[in-house]
């Protein structure tokens, strides 16, 4: 029998160990690095402006899983055992975004496979339940050769049951939330067979968890896919809602599935691309947005976000979904109202006010609450001037000047912006203040300021914060 503690274990035992992932830094102390350690090899996450509380119950769960894994005593402390573990130099998942595979590359002997629902949840309509999971075997079917069938009776490849607690694989299911489901690798008898844990509401929306994404997820595995470090990737371990109709595999998903299988050879040409992650690597990258957030620094692009906490060298990408499941993707502007401790996100017409992981009651708004004029359909970029507590928005060509304190539009905007800021060509597609030194971004390219003298203090590349190792 195969289970997934022994699968994970092997996957960190094997595997060229070229480079150690961690480096024994005197800088960082033993907190940050087990925060860093548990985030890189646990999937640690935490809200943002949480760098400054690291007692979570997250925090605390998480090394207690690592205690257990490394046979440690179970303490949920950071005693002197643990750092020294945290310490030793391992194997790591590459730092490069990308999907994996089981030891030894397992996978299904032939294309041709069959799978059988054996019982329901009570949670949705059967014939939803037949459909979320037929959709997400359809996922992998239209990138690869494989043919899933339905069985009816009889023992199918891959069998699916909705089951409580202990249900008779040594992989007992924990109760709401935590575990949702588990997937067997590819293999005779067990292999591929997939667990629901009933104790979670599934959903065909987004309440509880998506069935249909839960069930995508999990089919991955039990066709021979581990988990991703894309955060674009269906693969990745941590779950976000998605609306189904704009769902996709992300093209780390549809690289890995094929590096098992090849591609499907009845071509859908019609069809678009799947996406690829933005990288922190492109230098010719346009970001969307850029903010503070709670001592924070973010950065928007499409459906993603790049997060720096203060004292960590490490820049995190994620999906905004995360964190705001309700937030849309590729927003127009983002800043931090100090006077407010809020954080205003702009996409079109519309203005959504932030504080943490909360979305403000009431929002969004239109942006006319701003004293916009109404032909303002949307805004570029945005920044907040910590020194004037006045917040700049870019629109097209001009800029406004909003008084945070007031809240109100300052008189004799909006201004040319680049009859003051020189050198900067017109627009700005994203802005962002810090320590007294307005970036703005201008496609590829992002011009330094002095906030007093608007004079240009340096050029750089776009991609300058997002910490590309290459
Ligand atoms: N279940 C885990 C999962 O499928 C089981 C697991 C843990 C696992 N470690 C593994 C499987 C290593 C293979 C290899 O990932 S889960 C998500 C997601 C889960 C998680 O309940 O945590 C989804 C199930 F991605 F959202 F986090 C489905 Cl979609
Ligand atoms: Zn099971
Ligand atoms: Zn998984």
């Amino acid at each position: 029998m195969l289970s997934f503690e022994l699968l994970v274990f092997t996957l960190f035992v094997t595997g060229g160990c070229a480079t150690p992932v961690l480096r024994d830094t005197p800088k960082q102390n033993d907190g940050q690095l087990a925060q860093d350690y548990l985030h890189k090899f646990y999937n640690l996450s935490s809200a943002p402006g949480d760098h400054l509380k690291r007692s979570s119950g997250q925090f605390t769960k998480k090394l207690k899983e690592m205690q257990k894994f490394f046979g440690l005593r179970v303490t949920g402390k950071l005693d002197t055992e643990t750092i020294q573990k945290m310490k030793t130099p391992r194997c790591g998942v590459p730092d490069v975004a990308s999907y994996s595979t089981f030891p030894g590359r397992l996978k299904w002997a032939t294309n041709d496979l069959t799978y059988r629902i054996e019982n329901y949840t009570p949670d949705i309509p059967k014939a939803d339940v037949d459909k979320a999971i037929s959709s997400a075997f359809e996922v992998w079917t239209e990138v690869t050769p494989l043919k899933i069938t339905r069985i009816y009776s009889g023992t199918a490849d891959i069998m699916i049951t909705f089951v409580y607690g202990d249900h008779g694989d040594n992989s007992p299911f924990d109760g709401p939330e935590g575990i949702l489901a588990h997937a067997f690798a590819p293999s005779p008898g067990i292999g591929g067979d997939t667990h629901f844990d009933e104790a979670e509401s599934f959903s065909t929306g987004s309440s509880g968890y998506c069935l249909f994404l839960v069930a995508a997820h999990e089919f991955g595995h039990a066709l021979g896919l581990s988990h991703s470090k894309d955060p674009g990737a269906l693969m990745y371990p941590t779950y976000s809602y998605v609306n189904l109709e704009s769902f996709t595999l992300s093209s780390d998903d549809v690289d890995g599935i094929q590096s098992l299988y090849g591609p499907n050879p009845d071509k859908h040409p019609q069809k678009p691309a799947p996406p690829k992650t933005p990288s922190a690597c492109d230098t010719s990258l346009v970001l969307d947005a850029a903010t503070t957030f709670r001592g924070e620094t973010m950065f928007f692009k499409d459906r993603f976000l790049w997060r720096k906490s203060p004292g960590s060298i490490e820049v995190e990408q994620t999906t905004i979904k995360t964190f705001w499941p309700e937030l849309p993707d590729k927003v127009d502007a983002v800043y931090e109202s100090f006077v407010w401790d809020t954080v205003f996100v702009f996409k079109g017409k519309r203005v959504w006010a932030l504080q943490g992981y909360d979305i403000l009651q009431g929002y969004p708004r239109t942006i006319q609450k701003f004293g916009f004029p109404p032909t303002v359909k949307k805004v570029d970029a945005a920044l907040y001037i910590e020194q004037t507590q006045k917040t700049l928005f870019f629109v097209g060509t001009h800029y406004y000047s909003y008084d945070e304190t007031s809240k109100k539009m300052e008189k004799g905007y909006p201004k040319l912006i680049k009859a003051n800021f020189p050198g900067i060509g017109g627009r700005v597609n994203a802005a962002l203040e810090s320590n007294g030194i307005m970036y703005l971004f201008n496609g590829p390219r992002i011009f330094e300021y002095n906030f007093q003298s608007k004079k240009v203090s340096g050029v750089l590349n776009g991609n300058y914060f997002l910490g590309c190792q290459k």
